[in-house]
């Protein structure tokens, strides 16, 4: 990689922990880019403690950010990379400035992650949707989770077929190149839909399937691999996986977009793996997943089990 490319990312910061930027910036620097920082949110520490302090950045704070960056004529980025952005406002003027990069650069790398919930719920403003449907047609990579996928095309994921048609739709009528959808639950109809030399007799694995559109006329081509699942939720972990697929994804053909995301994919695995022994060291009490009993007794247990399950990323590097 040349050393002169430079990513703009633009997501949440928290002091405490490594989520959003935090969990993003590092792995890219130590991958060689020149990396500028957006902090869409100012927090203590992620949500997942119960407890957080912070402010969010406004539209108004925002736009004087990236005007001055202008008025100063720092460099454009080859790269950007958008994350959690919890506001419409804001988002809006993202999406202003992809579209101004996207036109003077047409050949720049955007990853878009669009961040808006999981199994089934929003954790965003609902009003985030359709602007986010708006921006898929600047990107060159989306990496929405499931429940993002049927948000974002209204189809129900339920067998190969509607999962072809919720791909397509991102591809045709978002006119999106790249579609990269990480830990899938292995489900039974799913594992029928795959070659033989993916794994599938074993319910505990994940799947990530990449999906990058054909030339005109011409089917996607689909790669898919798996994962064992490391039980227990990590924060942190969707934002590093699209960092590191930014950072090996070479449009160019040194690396086209199914081995960015195998490297991206084993790289954030042993992370989680790294941290998941980690977090095997805590007392038995802080490590016991969910037991609101006990943690409205004691509030700082969740704050424990959260510390124990930060991603272990320097630790990693
Ligand atoms: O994508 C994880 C994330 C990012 N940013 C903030 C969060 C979380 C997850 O909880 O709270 C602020």
């Amino acid at each position: 990689m040349s050393t002169s490319q430079r990513v703009l990312s633009i997501q949440s910061h928290v002091t405490y922990g490594y989520v959003g930027g935090k969990a993003a910036v590092f792995p890219l620097q130590c991958l060689g880019y020149d990396v500028d920082v957006v902090n869409t949110v100012n927090f203590s520490n992620h949500s997942g403690y119960g407890r957080f302090g912070g402010t969010r950045t406004s539209a108004s704070e925002l736009r004087q950010i990236l005007q001055t960056m202008e008025e100063n004529q720092f460099p454009d980025p080859s790269r950007l990379l958008t994350g959690y952005i919890p506001g419409p406002e804001a988002l809006s003027v993202v999406q202003e400035l992809a579209s101004k990069l996207r036109k003077r650069h047409p050949e720049l790398v955007y990853l878009l992650d669009p961040v808006m919930g999981d199994s089934g719920a929003l954790y965003v403003s609902p009003s985030v949707v359709c602007i986010y449907k708006s921006m898929l047609r600047l990107a060159t990579v989306i990496t929405p989770n499931w429940f993002e996928v049927e948000t974002l095309t209204s189809v129900r994921i339920e067998d190969p077929q509607s999962l072809r048609d919720a791909i397509g739709i991102l591809h045709e009528e978002y006119q999106v190149p790249n579609v990269v959808v990480s830990s899938i639950p292995m489900k039974p109809w799913l594992a029928k839909f795959l070659p033989d030399d993916i794994p599938k007799d074993q319910p505990t694995d994940l799947l990530c399937i990449s999906s990058s559109r054909g030339n005109p006329g011409k089917n996607s081509v689909v790669h898919a691999c798996t994962v064992p699942l490391i039980p227990g939720y990590f924060s942190g972990v969707g934002d590093l996986f699209s960092a590191l697929i930014l950072a090996h994804f070479d449009p160019d053909g040194k690396s086209p977009l199914p081995d960015a995301v195998g490297k991206a994919l084993s790289k954030t695995h042993d992370i989680i793996r790294l941290t998941n022994a980690h977090a095997q060291t805590l007392d038995e009490a802080d490590r016991t997943t969910t037991d609101d009993e006990l943690d409205r007794k004691d509030p700082m247990r969740l704050v424990r089990r959260m510390r124990g399950r930060e991603l272990r990323l320097i630790q990693g590097q």
